[in-house]
């Protein structure tokens, strides 16, 4: 087993947390421990009690709500997706190292698979009577974030049609413990296949409206800004709204620049098709030139899960680039190179990922 980095992950900042676990033991778990997945934080981290805590519905419905954890655990039929969550700005390091963008430079653990349990979104908005067809449906968390100067609670909002999907969730345990703080404790939105920031963390209000969120974070970040845009010249609305994520794949292991002995290697690592199928999953021993088919490993039923493949390669000693791509159900695949999709801030790289290894 290879040597494990002293401090497992790798913390970009502490007030806010934000934090992903090193590669290499991510792609051991099917499910990520709750320990060991990525946070991601905007602000501050709220001191909640899930006694006293409370989640209103309002907006666009019929009867607005407020509702316990006890409430939503009894009132409502509770049940468990298995679902990824991921950031948008995961492997965001591979569009730096294109050319330098804004953000934490998150090497590919922004990432991780969750048995999320809870009830769907659909039977509390149910209950209230969504009172409109189309529309969108907005989450406030009880954390305060800063950004350009201004100070205001976290929000987002998710078209009312995913909202009403039965696997979105409003979710109080991950793996069968409750969420730690940092999570989202005591309750958080799971929207499964889209990128992480809508799956608002201490969430304490539902609100149905007409149009997306008023925030900052909906409006004003998580958007593809055209490739020729900088953020100091930023037109958000010329960006597109970062909701569905990127087919991808990932090698965990083993980790860049690793030193080798000469011999047959298993390579190991993540693929991610959101909602669709990895129908393939190719590994290159030498840069792209010769491509093997690795094995996959995939729940059966995880519609918004990850598959896990391996393959075992022969090197000899010398310099090897490694690279992988996925192709998913419809034969699409991923760009070969990170200038194919670089953007300011960096959000949604899945171009081919390279490692480099030496083997003596
Ligand atoms: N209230 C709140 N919810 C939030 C965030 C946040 O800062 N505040 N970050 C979002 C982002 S960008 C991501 S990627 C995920 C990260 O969830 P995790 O920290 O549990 O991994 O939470 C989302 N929900
Ligand atoms: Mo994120």
């Amino acid at each position: 087993m290879a040597a494990y980095q002293a401090s497992h992950r790798t913390v970009f900042s502490t007030h806010p947390l934000n934090a992903e676990p090193d590669i290499a033991r991510l792609g051991a778990h099917t499910f990520t421990p709750q320990d060991m997945l990525y946070v991601r934080s905007h602000g501050t981290q709220p001191e909640l009690n899930s006694a006293t805590h409370r989640l209103s519905v309002d907006g666009l419905v019929e009867r607005p709500l407020t509702l316990s954890l006890e409430a939503l655990k009894t009132r409502f039929p509770s049940k468990s997706v298995d679902a990824v969550l991921q950031c948008a700005g995961n492997r965001r390091a591979d569009h730096h190292a294109h050319a330098p963008v804004s953000g934490d430079p998150w090497a590919g653990g922004a990432i991780g698979q969750g048995r999320w349990t809870g009830v769907p979104l659909k039977a509390v908005l149910d209950a209230a009577g969504v009172s409109v067809h189309e529309g969108h449906v907005a989450f406030y968390g009880l954390d305060d974030v800063e950004m350009e100067d201004e100070r205001f609670q976290y929000g987002v909002s998710i078209p009312l049609e995913k909202a009403l999907d039965d696997d979105t969730l409003l979710a109080w345990a991950v793996n069968g413990e409750p969420l730690r703080p940092e999570h989202g404790y005591p309750l958080r939105v799971i929207v499964p296949g889209v990128a992480g920031v809508r799956s608002a963390k201490w969430v304490h209000r539902i609100e149905v409206r007409e149009t997306e969120a008023d925030t900052p974070i909906q409006r004003r970040d998580y958007k593809l800004l055209p490739p020729h845009m900088s953020l100091e010249q930023a037109d958000w609305s010329q960006g597109i709204v970062i909701n569905e994520m990127p087919l991808n794949a990932l090698i965990c292991s083993p980790r860049d620049h690793a030193r080798l002995p000469a011999g047959r290697q298993r390579i190991e690592g993540y693929a991610i098709a959101n909602g669709r199928s990895v129908a393939r999953v190719d590994v290159s021993p030498d840069g792209g030139a010769h491509w093997h088919q690795a094995a996959l490993t995939r729940e059966p039923d995880a519609r918004w899960g990850w598959t896990l493949w391996q393959v075992t390669l022969e090197f000899g000693p010398g310099t090897h680039e490694v690279v992988v791509r996925a192709f998913d159900g419809a034969g699409q695949t991923q760009p070969e190179h990170p200038g194919a999709s670089w953007n300011a801030k960096g959000y949604l790289c899945a171009s081919w990922h390279r490692i480099t290894l030496t083997v003596e």
